[in-house]
């Protein structure tokens, strides 16, 4: 395990939940944040830290966030199922005595629509360093694989009482962030999932695990898999217009299993917003500092060693726009792994069509 980075001999005494709490404690109500398009892992995070605070600072108000939308399949069945009571953040207006708490993000990286607010609270595993000037309380931990398993520490210092519904919620929190090859996680990740998976309900986690996809789903595939194109060891793959953001990351994530391939980047138009997601086959690569290189200038992105993701909001959506800063893109990131451009080619032919039976 990596030491600990910033903490002070004398903190270190008392629990890192009990310094949590007395950072919430002056505060007549908490209100969980995270990063836009919440995944899982922010979604479990919040959940179990509402749990911590009603029990053990009751009467507290502690309302949880979304930021955003909830865009994959997966967490939307997980919203639904569980369910986890969302309100949206704009329709909230945070004042003195509110305790702002972020989790699995930090301020100042892009990853969150407004930062008009400084966190009381930062909860984060990422090692896309924030602007932590002012916060009181921060718990950062690059080393661990989820903010989950902070919370479940939390939890098991605190004592308390792990729900069916909250155990699956942090399992699968956790679970969604390390079941990647290769992993991004420690032994705490590891002991939480063991402590959690006897106390989830298992077909409640099969239900989100699972869930109906849509007809857009597919063809979002089938233009990523027709617009992928090879350059040595590098596939590149345009998603087109995607019915929902995280559909880019679920694809960087398929074309990465190519046996030909160490890095994947997928690309994909949200509205305005041209979205991008990093996979490398190996650890070490660092690829959150390479996808900020290709973005410069034009707009954010971050994330953990192998997986990354970044935005770029376009002027317009014109397809010479789009082709050009895709262009760029390429380019950019080409030429950080020092690859000849010229030798690309698209990764499949076009596929025969059958007549319909
Ligand atoms: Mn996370």
């Amino acid at each position: 395990m990596m030491a600990e980075s910033n903490a002070e001999p004398v903190l270190l005494r008392q629990h890192r939940s009990e310094r949590f709490l007395a950072a919430v404690g002056p505060y007549s109500r908490v209100v969980l944040v995270s990063h836009v398009n919440p995944d899982p892992d922010a979604l479990a995070s919040m959940l179990g830290l509402q749990t911590l605070i009603e029990l053990r600072q009751p009467g507290k108000p502690v309302v949880m966030t979304v930021d955003g939308m909830i865009a994959r399949a997966e967490n939307r069945a997980m919203v639904e199922l569980l369910p986890i009571p969302l309100i949206p953040i704009e329709a909230l207006i945070i004042g003195p005595d509110d305790a702002l708490v972020m989790v699995d993000s930090q301020p100042g990286t892009g990853r969150r629509a407004s930062e008009a607010v400084t966190p009381v609270a930062v909860l984060d595993h990422h090692e896309t360093g924030g602007k932590l000037e002012g916060v009181h309380f921060r718990d950062v931990r690059a080393n661990l694989g989820a903010t989950s398993t902070m919370v479940t520490g939390y939890l098991l210092e605190q004592n308390v009482s792990v729900s069916p519904r909250l155990a699956t919620a942090l399992y699968y929190g956790i679970d969604s962030e390390v079941s990647g090859y290769p992993r991004e996680s420690g032994p705490l990740d590891d002991g939480a999932l063991v402590w959690l998976y006897p106390r989830a309900d298992k077909d409640l986690l099969a239900r989100i695990k699972n869930p109906k996809l849509s007809q857009d789903y597919f063809a979002t595939f089938q233009h990523a898999l027709a617009n992928a194109f090879l350059y040595q060891d590098v596939v590149v793959s345009w998603c087109g217009v995607v019915p929902q953001p995280d559909i880019i990351a679920e694809l960087a994530d398929f074309f990465i299993r190519f046996d030909r391939v160490n890095w994947s980047l997928s690309v994909g138009l949200f509205g305005n917003l041209m979205k991008l997601s990093i996979r490398v086959a190996h650890l070490g690569a660092h690829s959150g500092e390479v996808l900020r290189v290709v973005v410069d200038g034009l707009g954010t992105a971050g994330g953990h060693d192998k997986r990354a993701g970044g935005a770029i909001p376009l002027p317009d959506t014109n397809p010479e726009t789009i082709d050009q800063t895709l262009r760029l893109i390429r380019h950019r990131l080409l030429t950080k792994l020092e690859i000849d451009e010229q030798k690309g080619y698209r990764l499949l032919e076009a596929s025969p069509i059958i007549q319909a039976p």
